[in-house]
């Protein structure tokens, strides 16, 4: 299985996350990929592959060009406005605020933009985020070009980000930039399999009325946990896409036997769709020991997630998310790849 990653994730390391009442350092940090890597060398994974430039078009066929534009300008309005510490959002258009007003200073943008303030901008985080997507990009191209089966060592992750929203350590959509490439390259369908402990609310929202992006789900039940405004089971898809989007969320303490009844509730869902590519959004923060979520998923049990997706016999691109049990993040990670090639 080829891999595709880049060392410009380091560009975006912010010093603190708004996380139970405090400043702290990020759970999502540059750790993170050294440990996976680690993993994907001691497994003998050597076929690692630069990214291609990101293509904008493709880009900007998921997210709102005005977006784009304000992440890539956000830092220097930021220090421009002479704002010293990350920038962190602090006011947001809920309900009551009915002007959809793009305000003019950096801080009213951040906002306007923002879906949850946990997640800090800084100088790099755009190289970054930039990286990232272009990394799903690439792989998406070679699975389009015949690849069966690919990774996509992304960070910072994305399924959180929506066409126009930053939050829960995303900023770019890569799995979402990842299936629209794919269905501008030829394909008439395809599915995004979201796993990570998270729903994610961005991919959701972008593919929502659509029927030749099928999106399935598996996440702690949004009355328990983040993104908590988005992820319920009766959001099925709109207009044409009605029908075309899957929530499976689960409680609290949910352990793999319960767990993999809905992946496999999620699988036959996805073989129904037919679709001629697969993007699964690769969290690991199912894990029993990550320190923000509450699945009880064993290192293991990775193994038989992969089995059970390759399983489908669909190409598959890999896509990383999320996952804060930095120290086994490179086994769980692995494991589900090893699973996969049934190794
Ligand atoms: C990609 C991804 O996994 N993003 C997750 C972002 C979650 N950020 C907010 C987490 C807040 C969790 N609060 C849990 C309370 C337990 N102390
Ligand atoms: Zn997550």
């Amino acid at each position: 299985m080829e891999i595709i990653l880049s060392k410009d994730h380091l560009a975006h390391f912010p010093k603190g996350e708004i996380y139970d009442g405090q400043l702290v350092r990020p759970f999502e940090c540059p750790e993170r990929w050294d440990h996976i890597v680690n993993s994907l060398n001691k497994n003998g994974f050597q076929t690692q592959t630069q990214p291609n430039a990101l293509d904008t078009k493709k880009l900007t066929a998921v997210h709102e060009e005005k977006y784009v534009n304000f992440l890539q300008d956000c830092w220097d309005e930021w220090i421009l406005a002479g704002y010293t510490g990350e920038a962190i959002p602090t006011i947001f258009p809920v309900r009551g605020f009915t002007q959809d007003q793009i305000p003019d200073d950096i801080d009213g943008k951040l906002g306007y933009y923002a879906l949850a303030a946990e997640t800090s901008i800084t100088e790099g985080t755009w190289k970054a985020a930039q990286a990232s997507a272009a990394i799903a990009q690439t792989g998406q191209e070679k699975i389009s070009n015949g690849a069966s089966e690919i990774f996509a060592l992304c960070r910072p992750p994305g399924h959180h980000a929506s066409t126009n929203q930053f939050g829960g350590y995303c900023f770019l959509n890569n799995a979402a930039v990842a299936a629209q490439g794919m269905i501008i390259d030829g394909a008439s369908k395809v599915a995004i399999l979201d796993i990570d402990f998270h729903h994610g609310n961005g991919t959701q929202s972008i593919f929502y009325d659509r029927n030749d992006v099928l999106f399935v789900s598996l996440h702690g039940n949004p009355k328990d946990a983040f993104p908590y405004f988005l992820g319920y089971a009766n959001e099925t898809g709109s207009g044409n896409g009605d029908g075309a989007n899957l929530n499976l969320p689960l409680d609290r303490g949910t352990e793999f036997n319960v767990w993999v009844e809905a992946l496999k509730t999620g699988l036959k869902k996805i073989r129904s769709h037919q679709p001629e590519a697969l993007v699964v959004s690769l969290g690991v923060d199912t894990f029993m020991n990550d320190p923000i979520s509450f699945f009880r998923l064993t290192s293991e049990d990775y193994l038989t997630i992969g089995r059970l997706i390759s399983d489908l016999n669909i190409p598959t691109l890999y896509v990383m998310e999320g996952g804060y049990a930095v120290e086994e993040i490179g086994v769980n990670t692995v494991n589900v790849l090893l699973g996969h090639l049934n190794r």
